[in-house]
């Protein structure tokens, strides 16, 4: 089981075609029905969604606007504390807005320029190969609704936060694009689910929660660590591993709390050698071979 799938609530369909998003009792925005309206309307939004067409419009509310000014706003002088150099010329060549949340084809329009990536609207949770499979097209599944305004600094569930401000401005950068597009590739390449997990296993390691070393100091690289303002503040005291596919892919992790095990890269070069050729070769043999002599281990 990829641990992720747990955290994006079930949607269900209505006779007239509206969507339905089932929160969980403990989730913050479970007794608020506005918020409940809203996940609904922006699921059903992104479900009439066709490929080839722009990204529809979510008309986000001042309240809305609001949380994504409060994140954006904690995070500048952290990103700026323990964000990698990649990681902030992206942010610097991209120039997200503060105040107000941009609309996903607005961001893929100044992507378009400075690497090719556009967004894909999702409903609910996109499967691996789908969702894997169009980072080999340029094309990142995504979000539209923002946290519970009740949880600013951490959610275990991915928003437009997240996917925008923590993945968007990697996705500035080629040397980052270059790494998501050869993930692509390699999901694209396998056709077992235990090597498509694997697969997805070193990407939530490294895209989604990797460390690098940066002049001597921790430094991180991970979309999820950049789009939380509480986590940012965390990662520097965790277990600390060096970087190992083989470890990376057989890792158990709990999705709801801070990651209290991560993989450091010696640079972005490392990163690139060791994560990006192995995504560039591996293949369902390869991964089997990894798997047989490598337990799954906490
Ligand atoms: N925890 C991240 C945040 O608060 O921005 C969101 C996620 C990253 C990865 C999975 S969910
Ligand atoms: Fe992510």
């Amino acid at each position: 089981m990829f641990e992720e799938a747990q955290y994006f609530a079930p949607v269900t369909a209505d006779e007239d075609g509206s969507l339905k998003v089932h929160l969980g009792a403990d989730h913050p925005g479970f007794a608020d029905p506005a918020y409940r309206a809203r996940r609904d309307a922006l699921a059903t939004l992104a479900s009439n969604w066709r490929p080839g067409t722009p990204c529809p419009t979510a008309e986000y509310t001042d309240d809305e606007h609001e949380v994504w000014r409060v994140v954006s706003e904690a995070l500048v002088t952290k990103h700026r504390a323990y964000g990698c150099r990649e990681f902030l010329d992206g942010k610097e060549s991209l120039g997200l807005p503060i105040d107000r949340i941009p609309q996903l084809a607005e961001v893929g329009e100044w992507l378009a320029p400075l690497t090719g990536f556009s967004y894909r609207p999702a409903a609910g949770l996109v499967p691996l190969r789908e969702f894997y499979g169009s980072l080999a097209d340029r094309g990142f599944w995504s979000t539209q609704y923002v946290r519970h305004h009740s949880v600013p600094l951490y959610t275990p569930e991915p928003d437009v936060l997240h996917e925008v401000v923590g993945h968007g401005n990697t996705l500035a950068n080629p040397r980052f694009t270059a790494l998501y597009e050869l993930a692509g590739q390699a999901s694209r390449r396998v056709a077992s689910t235990e090597a498509l997990e694997f697969v997805s296993k070193v990407f939530w390691f490294t895209l989604e929660f990797g460390v690098l070393w940066e002049s001597g100091e921790l430094k991180a690289y991970g979309a999820g660590i950049l789009s939380s303002p509480g986590e940012i503040e965390a990662f520097r005291g965790m277990t600390i591993r060096p970087l190992d596919i083989a470890a990376m892919g057989t890792q158990l992790y709990d999705i709801t709390d801070y990651q209290d095990v991560l993989y450091v890269a010696e640079s972005f070069s490392q990163l690139e050698d060791v994560v990006g050729g192995f995504w560039a070769t591996c293949t369902d043999d390869s991964i089997a071979e990894i798997l047989a002599r490598t337990p799954a281990h906490a």
